[in-house]
Order: structure tokens, then C-alpha cells, then sequence
């Protein structure tokens, strides 16, 4: 990885945990060694604070590698864990205050989510719906959403959420996939000041998906929409009545809880499918360790339940520890650009998980909105979803954290169910930009294209040495397609596809995805390293580059910059930025192209999507669109790189 990344983490700053932290829920750092001797025993100490039915006969069976199963024989069902056992010690303590975009409030007790979960579960049970049956789900961010993902649980029937800003036809082929029964949806979500017309598209992808009968609707925004006569039932007519008790069905530990749709790089979404013991096992454990849960705190994890970020840390895993947690429905610059700020002060929130678009997006709206507001409650502060830049590390810790919180910096997947990589409060020093290690019970590495490890202070490709327990357990409907994708590359380890670099005191540096990894003159450059190089520059908020093919160079490093407001874009601009590049990373890293930008095109889930820059770096038609939050954006930028000749 030429000299390039030394330069950068040559600047390296250190952390070490503050003292608040020194009776965090896991502050020996033995942990690691006492996992690492014996993890089967590890998770299984785990999995025991967890309710069950039966106990498991086997920890870990692997005679179908890589098709493995935890705790099989276990039975448990997962609301039992996450509500029951709560009633009789923490029945009054709050699970989840939310506030609506408008500023509508709700406050769920542990006891009233029991209830309302159980009534939707009856209400699930007299439509037909029975165990093993997949349920839709398609909503925005209001209290009925965690309590349609628990009322599937309740009754064994997989759930299938998709992302509420997905297109009809998006929700059609993850529903037909799926094979699901019913949908549980809503009239609208609240957005940016707006309605997103759910229903309607829910209409739109029923006309082709023969196995639903049956839709639930909520009514959220009030929106007019059609009720189609025996197929949809709103939720105030068939929730309400139905009783607040409800048996848990027992589910094996390899029961299926959800399939989450995650996007391939190429084709048709994969529909990635978690079981139930193995899973909560380890969200249940990663959100207590990693975010150091305490009765007291409020936790906010800002992700929306249409990805895995909230299965695991807005419902699954803070459910499972008893916490209170806040959920917001709408959008951070509604009414104006401080509502998150104004939340955190409002609800006294103490530890705070969100992405790096967004804190890149704060950064760019300027100081003022978070000092208008008191952050004070804040006590630790958390990552994930792309590498974080360093200059956003700083800017996060010093800004909204005030210099007092931890960052913990959390690298997982869709696939992996839970966090496998992060900082642990109380034990580890961080660095900004690095995820820093593996957690206890985690075996990772970094290889070669041989799948040789790779001594420290090397980069390659990201592995997983060892099966763990909230790991997918197969691609719905696609064995063929799991192995390919996880465990052919590299026989016999996982590969999640990301490129890593570790430093020589074992730190893991995230790369990106490798598929994006540029080659220069015959350097490997990866994108995370160039973009973090213009980040650091002061007028940057946001860059994203790619590599465009080059006659002369292989490929040719192509900037889209996004710049913090009141700064302007000139051409004198984009020599300091190259020189900048050049003078932290080396010469061969400077773009040989700069745009400026407002924005980014990016997922739905925010991650910055390197594919279509590309494609217009490279001036070809667009590939696959359909995951894309902010299209306008692509043809701006278009239009300006057509209009930006090469600056060498
Ligand atoms: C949880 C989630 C997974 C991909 C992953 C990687 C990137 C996530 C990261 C990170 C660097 C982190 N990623 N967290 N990269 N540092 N802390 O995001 O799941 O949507 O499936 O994306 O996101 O590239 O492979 P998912």
C-alpha cells in the first residue's frame, strides 16, 4: 500500500479511555485473553444472560461449515428476553421516548410495550398469520415500528423490514422474494416537513405480489390513501381490541427472526437471514459492552429500523438490557438545522450512535447549531457505517462530545448482525480513524491476496477467522450465492469485502470497500485515505474520490468535494487542495480532478456511492440507480465534471 497511509497515521493522535470510565460494564482488559483462551465458553456465558426455555445442547456446531449454528437445541423467544423478564424489576422504566418530526411526544414504558406488542401480535394471529410465515414490514420511525418487528418475534414469524424510502417497485422484489404474507405499514411518514406516501406505494407493489393477504395500516400522517375491502385493516380498528397478552411462541435458536435486504454491488438485493439465539446473544452483549449500557442512560441510536444498525441497536439489543432509548422520526434540519441538538438537551440523552454522512453533514453546516444547544448529558458518542475521517473523529469528539466522551468507533455488517470491531470505553485507547481492535470473542485479520496473514503494520483484505454467534446464517433462497460471496475468496474465512490496513500495534484501519481501491502508477490508493487527506483540509467538509481510467497512469484519481458553508470553490482552491493531498499522502495520490459539490450521491443509508461517481468520471451511462437517496445531485455533478477539464 506504497507509503501512502503511514503519512496519515504518522499524525496519530491518542485517547486513552477517560477515568469516568473506569468501572465501565467491561473495564478488565484481561477480557480479551480470557475470550480469545476459550470463546465458545465466551459466548456461551454470554448467551446465558439471556432468557430460554430449554438450554442448548451444543455451543457451536460446525460439521455443515460454513453453514453454521449456535446454541442449537436452545429454545427462547426473543420478546421474552427483551420484555417479559423486564416487568417484574423495570416494568415502569421507560423503553423508548419518541418524538415525532411535527413534535408530537410518546413515552413506552416496558409495560405498555408488552402490551402493545402482544395486541399486534394477537391482531397478526386472527388475520392467519402463523409461525414461519414472513412478515413485511414498511413504515417510518414511529414507536408502531419496533413494535411490528416484536409482535413478528412474539409469534415466530420472520420479519422482513424494508426501509421506508424505498421505491413500490424496491418493495415489491423484497417482498416477493421474501414470499411474505402480510405487510405492516402506515398512511405516510413524516419527512422533512413532507408525507411520504407509504401506502401507496405498498399498493402499487401488492398489484404484483400474490403471496400478501393481508396489510395492517397505521394511521401517522393522515394522508388520504385506499383501503382495499378484505385485503388491508387499519391498526386502530384491529390493534386496540385485541388482548394485551400473548403466549411467546418457543423458537429454536436457528429459527429464523428477520431476513434485511442488503444491496449487492452487482444484481439483485441479497436477502441476508439472522436466527434467533445466536443473534440476540451477541447484540445483547455489544451494546452492553461497547456503549457501557447502564440502567440511567438514555440511548440514542439515531439509525432507522429499516437497517441493521437499528435491528440491533434501536430494538434487539437495548431491549435486551432493560434501556431507555429515544427515537426521532423525521429528518435533522426540521424545522431547522439544531433538531438533533435540541433533542439531545430536550431528552437528556447520555450516549449517542450515529454515522459518519451525518456528523460530515453537521460539520458542514457550521458550529453554531450545536453550541446553541446544551450537549452536556452526552457521555460517550458512537460510529458506524463508513470509516469515520479523522478530521470528523475531532470534530465529533470536540464539538458535540465537548473533549469529555469516548468515541467508539463500530465496524460491522448487515451480515455480521453485531459490532466485531471497535474501541471498548474504559479499556481501549482510541485513535481517531481507526476502529481499533476486535472485540473479545472476535478473530480477525488481514490477508493477502493468498489469504496469507499479513504482519502489522500491512494492509490487505479484511478476514474473520472464526464463526461467531450473530452472523448470517445463509443468503434467503441462495446457499450457492453465500459462499460464493463470503467464503470462497479466501477458503475457509469470512471475507466481508472491505480493505484494512493494521498498524503496528494491531489497530485496524478500515479501507472502504475493495471493489473501490484505486490503482495509481501501480500504487494501491485507497479511497478512505485520500478523502480523509481533503477532509482535513479547512475548507472541506465532504470528498469522495474514485479512480477513472488513465492511458497514462492505470487510473487517475478523480475529487468530488463538498465544501463547509460560506467557503467558495475556486480554482486556486483546487491547487491548495492538491498540493494539500500531495503533502500529506504523496504526490501520487493527488486528484488529478476536483468538482466542487453540494452534495454527495449516497445510499439510503448514507454511504457514499463511489460506483456512480465513476460512472461519470468515466462519462458512461449510470448503472443501477435504484438504491440512491439524492438523484438530482448526480446530474449536477455531471454536468459540472463535464465542464472541469483534468487540472494536469
Ligand atoms: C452496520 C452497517 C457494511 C459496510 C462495511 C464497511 C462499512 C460500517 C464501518 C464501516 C469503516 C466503520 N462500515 N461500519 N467502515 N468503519 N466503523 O453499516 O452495515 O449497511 O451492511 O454496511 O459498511 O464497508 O462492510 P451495512
Amino acid at each position: 500500500m506504497a507509503k501512502t497511509i503511514e503519512n496519515l497515521l504518522s499524525e496519530e493522535r491518542r485517547f486513552p479511555p477517560p477515568t469516568a470510565f473506569a468501572r465501565a460494564a467491561i473495564a478488565q482488559p484481561g477480557i480479551f485473553e480470557r475470550a480469545d483462551a476459550d470463546y465458545l465458553r465466551f459466548w456461551e456465558a454470554e448467551a446465558e444472560r439471556l432468557q430460554w426455555r430449554e438450554r442448548w445442547r451444543q455451543v457451536l456446531d460446525d460439521s455443515k461449515a460454513p453453514f453454521y449454528r449456535w446454541f442449537t437445541g436452545g429454545k427462547l423467544n426473543v420478546t421474552e428476553s427483551c420484555l417479559d423478564r423486564h416487568l417484574a424489576t423495570a416494568g415502569d422504566r421507560v423503553a423508548y421516548y419518541w418524538e415525532g418530526e411535527p413534535g408530537d411526544k410518546r413515552t413506552l414504558t416496558y409495560r405498555e410495550l408488552h402490551a402493545e406488542v402482544c395486541r399486534l401480535a394477537n391482531a397478526l394471529k386472527s388475520l392467519g398469520v402463523r409461525k414461519g410465515n414472513t412478515v413485511a414490514i414498511y413504515m417510518g420511525m414511529v414507536p408502531e415500528l419496533p413494535i411490528a418487528l416484536l409482535a413478528c418475534a412474539r409469534i415466530g414469524a420472520p420479519h422482513s423490514v424494508v426501509f421506508g424510502g424505498f421505491s413500490a417497485e424496491s418493495l415489491g422484489e423484497r417482498i416477493r422474494d421474501a414470499g411474505a404474507v402480510a405487510v405492516i405499514t402506515a398512511d405516510g411518514a413524516w419527512r422533512r416537513g413532507r408525507v411520504v406516501p407509504l401506502k401507496e406505494s405498498v399498493d402499487e407493489a401488492l398489484a404484483n405480489a400474490p403471496t400478501v393477504r393481508h396489510a395492517i395500516v397505521l394511521r401517522r400522517a393522515g394522508n388520504e390513501i385506499r383501503m382495499r375491502a378484505g385485503r388491508d385493516h387499519w391498526y386502530h380498528e384491529i390493534v386496540p381490541k385485541a388482548a394485551a397478552s400473548c403466549a411467546p411462541e418457543p423458537m429454536d435458536a436457528e429459527d429464523l427472526l428477520f431476513i434485511l435486504y442488503t444491496s449487492g454491488s452487482a444484481g439483485k438485493p441479497k436477502g441476508i437471514a439472522h436466527t434467533t439465539g445466536g443473534y440476540l446473544t451477541q447484540v445483547a452483549a455489544t451494546h452492553r459492552y461497547v456503549f457501557d449500557i447502564k440502567p440511567e442512560d438514555r440511548f440514542w441510536c439515531t439509525a432507522d429500523c429499516g437497517w441493521v444498525t437499528g435491528h440491533s441497536y434501536v430494538v434487539y439489543g437495548p431491549l435486551a438490557n432493560g434501556a431507555t432509548s429515544l427515537i426521532y422520526e423525521g429528518t435533522p434540519d426540521f424545522p431547522d438545522k439544531d433538531r438533533w441538538w435540541k433533542l439531545i438537551a430536550d431528552y437528556r440523552v447520555t450516549i449517542l450512535y450515529t454515522a459518519p454522512t451525518a456528523i460530515r453533514t453537521f460539520m458542514k453546516w457550521g458550529d453554531d447549531y450545536p453550541r446553541r444547544r446544551d450537549l452536556s448529558s452526552l457521555r460517550l458518542l458512537g460510529s458506524v457505517g463508513e470509516p469515520i475521517n479523522p478530521e470528523a473523529w475531532m470534530w465529533y469528539h470536540a464539538t458535540i462530545g465537548g473533549g469529555r466522551c469516548p468515541i467508539v468507533d463500530t465496524w460491522w455488517q448487515t451480515e455480521t448482525g453485531a459490532i466485531l470491531i471497535s474501541p471498548l470505553p474504559g479499556i481501549t485507547t482510541a485513535k481517531p480513524g481507526s476502529a481499533t481492535r476486535p472485540l473479545p470473542g472476535i478473530a480477525a485479520d488481514v490477508v493477502d491476496e493468498h489469504g496469507r496473514s499479513v504482519p502489522l503494520g500491512g494492509g490487505g483484505y479484511l478476514v474473520i477467522r472464526r464463526p461467531w454467534p450473530a452472523m448470517l446464517r445463509t443468503i434467503h433462497g441462495a446457499p450457492e450465492r453465500y459462499l460464493d460471496v463470503y467464503w470462497r475468496r479466501f477458503p475457509g474465512l469470512y471475507f466481508p469485502g472491505d480493505g484494512c490496513k493494521r498498524d503496528l500495534d494491531g489497530y485496524y484501519w478500515l479501507l472502504g470497500r475493495v471493489d473501490d481501491v484505486m490503482l495509481v502508477s501501480g500504487h494501491n490508493i485507497s479511497t478512505t485515505e485520500v478523502e480523509s487527506a481533503l477532509v482535513a483540509h479547512p475548507a472541506v467538509a465532504e470528498a469522495a474520490v474514485v479512480g477513472r481510467a488513465d492511458p497514462i497512469t492505470g487510473q487517475a484519481i478523480a475529487a468530488f468535494v463538498v465544501l463547509k458553508a460560506a467557503v467558495a470553490g475556486d480554482d486556486a482552491l483546487i491547487t491548495a487542495l492538491r498540493d494539500h493531498v500531495a503533502r500529506k499522502i504523496g504526490a501520487v495520490a493527488k486528484p488529478a480532478s476536483i468538482v466542487f459539490t453540494e452534495d454527495l450521491p449516497k445510499t439510503r443509508s448514507g454511504k457514499i456511492m463511489r460506483r456512480l461517481l465513476r460512472d461519470i468520471s468515466e462519462e458512461r451511462k449510470l448503472g443501477d440507480v435504484t438504491t440512491l437517496a439524492n438523484a438530482d445531485i448526480v446530474e449536477t455533478i455531471r454536468g459540472r465534471a463535464a465542464h472541469s477539464p483534468p487540472s494536469e
